[in-house]
């Protein structure tokens, strides 16, 4: 059906906005966004807080010195962050029977089995990484905060999650606007060590190497309303599958409260929703199933105009580059 024309950059049309073709092109891909800094934002909980910052930055530097290949490096958690860890932890557990999906409450069994996840115990992604290798093919790399949304979707298309390593301040453990460890270890990393749920997130990523802004902003936003903040229906019940809900106890009440709008998942209409990034979400979108969920972001993104095809090959984690004329 299609020839493999080349997987060198240069066959591709100057026009298309640079993308990592192999795994280690990923070192690359760091752009991050100046949005909830402690140092540089106000209202962050750890502004006036001189000790946490220093320890985010110390923590920062891990990602900073990262490149692909290499075993994450451990970080020594505080007994601050422990104890911030712990109230997260205890709550959540409670809540994952009645609010998570079926798919989180499966993997997060396990995590505590074999990955040391335990409300005393802030597991490190090196070893998390190694879980999900095992499980799904995904894995971890470290990353110092939000990233720009072109660089993070195309990790995914690698399998790859840019995850931070550092723990939210321990004033406001119930919500945190920005990600932190709390929210890739218990949001997250369950849902991405299932095999279904990892098709479908690297199906995004796939989706966005090469895409247009506009085509990038309508992806981030499904990714936003599904892997962040997604509700789905599982045999007739609602349960959340997105990480934003999962690791944050007071909104994973609220999304599933009678409080927000919840509206039915379509991918097209979801794609254009504003958001907003600061307190828990007006609106959710609610999926069908995961099985609808996925055939309809399946149709979205065949969608997407683009001059060119792409495919991952996991025995060289490459992206093959398809002639689509
Ligand atoms: N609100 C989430 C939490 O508290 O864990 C983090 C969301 C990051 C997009
Ligand atoms: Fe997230």
């Amino acid at each position: 059906l299609h020839d493999v024309i080349s997987l060198n950059e240069s066959t591709i049309p100057n026009s298309v906005p640079w993308f990592p073709t192999h795994i280690s092109d990923l070192d690359k891909c760091h752009h991050l966004l100046t949005k909830f800094e402690p140092d540089l934002d106000s209202n962050h909980p750890g502004f006036s807080d001189p000790i946490y910052r220093a320890r985010r930055t110390k923590v920062a530097e891990i990602a900073f010195k990262y490149r692909w290949g290499q075993t994450i490096p451990e970080v020594e958690y505080t007994e601050e962050d422990i104890r911030t860890w712990g109230v997260v932890y205890r709550k959540l557990k409670e809540l994952f029977p009645t609010h998570a999906s079926k798919r989180h409450v499966k993997v997060f069994t396990l995590l505590e089995k074999e990955c040391g996840y335990s409300e005393n115990n802030i597991p490190q992604l090196e070893t998390v990484s190694n879980f999900m290798k095992k499980k799904s093919g995904f894995q971890l790399r470290p990353v110092a905060g939000l990233l720009s949304a072109r660089d993070f979707l195309a990790s995914l298309a690698f399998r790859v999650f840019q995850c931070t390593q550092y723990v939210r301040h321990g004033s406001e453990p119930d919500h945190s606007p920005e990600p932190d460890c709390v929210h890739e270890l218990l949001g997250h990393v369950p849902m991405l060590a299932d095999a279904e749920f990892a098709q479908f997130s690297q199906d995004i990523g796939l989706a966005s190497l090469g895409a247009a802004d506009d085509d990038i902003e309508k992806l981030a936003t499904l990714y936003w309303f599904t892997v962040e903040f997604g509700l789905c229906n599982e045999d007739g019940q609602v349960l959340a599958i997105g990480a934003g809900l999962l690791s944050s106890f007071g909104e994973l009440m609220h999304a599933l409260s009678d409080v927000p709008e919840h509206r039915p998942f379509v991918a097209e209409t979801t794609a254009v929703q504003s958001y907003q990034d600061q307190d828990y979400q007006p609106i959710y979108f609610v999926a069908e199933s995961f099985e609808d969920m996925k055939e309809r972001m399946r149709k979205f993104a065949a969608n997407i105009p683009r001059p060119f095809e792409v495919r991952f090959d996991p025995y060289t984690q490459r992206i093959d580059v398809l002639n689509n004329t």
